[in-house]
């Protein structure tokens, strides 16, 4: 499979390489056009989220942007670091580093846009230590053969290496083909680390593994229909969750499909539906098949000077196994004043089993409604060139059900987080773009 996975992407790189110098500028929307005025073709830059899921067309647009041999160059990134604090008895503390940079290449030819993504991580380095960083009620995947609880675990160095290629064949139709040794299926919202709802918030989302768990994937084959405001997609993938040496490849067969229904019906509202097949997500339970359902709703909207308010809505439901079905429900806003004032907050209810959170024997069998209620101011200063560097603070409550008291040594245990945030700086068009359109 490793093999052709490769194939294709070589089969995919010379195409482009021979495909008509056409630079495209990314500023020419100097008026917005309304999502069902716009051709496959005019579809913005900004409705690109992770992987293939769409977000708002009306998204801020950061990083640097630059032109060589052709081909439109970007790279942007999100990087937190602090010091994170969790209570309660399965509470603990870590300084730690969280965050993605990515480098993307396009180019278009004829109707068709080419592109290429690197994504990499430094969690690999800087949030590893005990399998992942502290954070209460947090499950998913493993670390030295146990199932992690009560930790997030870092993402892997390569979060993403892809080809993409998107073909209009008219006004309203168009198709894209997703190639990726390491990627995202059409499978669930945006993943948490690429929503602009959670771009202040260094932490994961209690119910990631409802919700956006598969956005690393390692093999992810992607075909989609496109009109101006809606898409549908179908990807076969490698459904097996990355294993704990988060540096390394861990290339399986293509076991699991999805399947995608977005909508973009005006410039500020994204929504999907999805659902997934994974056979054997998880390395402890090889016969455990998933079934998950996801569903979610965006909203940005652009606030006075360079400030925006964005929210997403999410559910997921995993059927897995001889567990059953369990629901996890979020609402996430960030509410950036001016690019310089950000509140944010995030609300969750997840159903998690006695065996997911590590509880013992006679609750083992049960399942558990946890809770999240995570509120956080961040201040930017700058922009610094390129960046836009800022500090932050978070604190959650998580109210939890009587039965885990005694586990956690609280009903309601909290957590904190005071943080340095880097991120890219908004890209400014005045006017004309190109080459070096980013900033002074
Ligand atoms: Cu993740």
């Amino acid at each position: 499979m490793r093999s052709t996975l490769l194939m294709v992407s070589l089969l995919v790189l010379p195409m482009s390489a021979r495909a008509q110098a056409n630079p495209h500028s990314h500023g020419q929307e100097q008026q917005p056009a309304p999502s069902e005025q716009l051709s496959v073709e005019e579809i913005p830059m900004t409705r690109t989220a992770s992987g293939t899921a769409w977000q708002p067309d009306a998204s801020p647009h950061a990083g640097l942007h630059w032109g060589a041999a052709g081909w439109d160059f970007m790279f942007h990134g999100l990087l937190f670091g602090g010091y994170d604090w969790q209570g309660g008895e399965r509470g603990d503390d870590a300084v730690l580093g969280v965050g993605w940079v990515m480098l993307m290449a396009e180019r278009k030819a004829n109707q068709a846009h080419v592109g290429v993504r690197v994504m990499l991580s430094p969690e690999p380095f800087t949030a590893q230590r005990h399998g992942g960083y502290p954070l209460l009620l947090q499950t998913g995947e493993t670390y030295r053969g146990e199932p992690l609880r009560d930790r997030q675990h870092p993402h892997d160095l390569f979060m993403e290496l892809a080809t993409t290629y998107t073909q209009a064949l008219s006004k309203d139709w168009g198709f894209q083909l997703y190639v990726a040794p390491v990627g995202e299926p059409a499978l669930g919202p945006a993943a948490f680390p690429h929503r602009l709802s959670a771009s202040s918030d260094p932490l994961a989302v209690l119910g990631h593994h409802w919700e956006d768990s598969t956005h690393i994937s390692f093999g992810v084959l992607t075909a989609g229909v496109v009109t101006p405001t809606a898409k549908l997609e179908a990807s076969w993938f490698n459904g097996r969750e990355p294993d704990e040496n988060r540096k390394d490849f861990d290339f399986r067969k293509l076991d699991s499909y999805s399947v995608r229904l977005s909508a973009n019906p005006t410039r500020e509202v994204s929504m999907q539906v999805s659902y997934g097949f994974i056979p054997s997500h998880d390395e402890l339970h090889p016969d455990e098949p998933l079934h998950r359902l996801t569903a979610s709703v965006m909203v940005h909207r652009p606030l006075g000077s360079g400030g925006h308010w964005a929210t997403s809505a999410v559910f997921g439901r995993n059927v897995e196994g001889e567990h059953g079905a369990s629901n996890a429900y979020l609402l996430e806003s960030n509410l950036d004043l001016d690019g310089l004032n950000v509140f944010f907050g995030r609300i969750e209810y997840v159903q998690k089993t006695g065996h997911e959170l590590v509880l013992p024997e006679p609750l083992e069998e049960e399942t558990f409604g946890v809770a999240s209620l995570a509120l956080g101011y961040l201040r930017n200063f700058g922009p610094l060139g390129p960046m836009l560097p800022g500090v932050g603070v978070r604190a959650a409550v998580n109210p939890i059900p009587e039965d885990l008291e005694s586990t956690y040594g609280s009903r309601i245990p909290v957590g904190g987080m005071i943080y340095l945030r880097l991120s890219s700086a908004p890209m400014r068009h005045e006017g004309h773009a190109g080459h070096g359109d980013s900033h002074p």
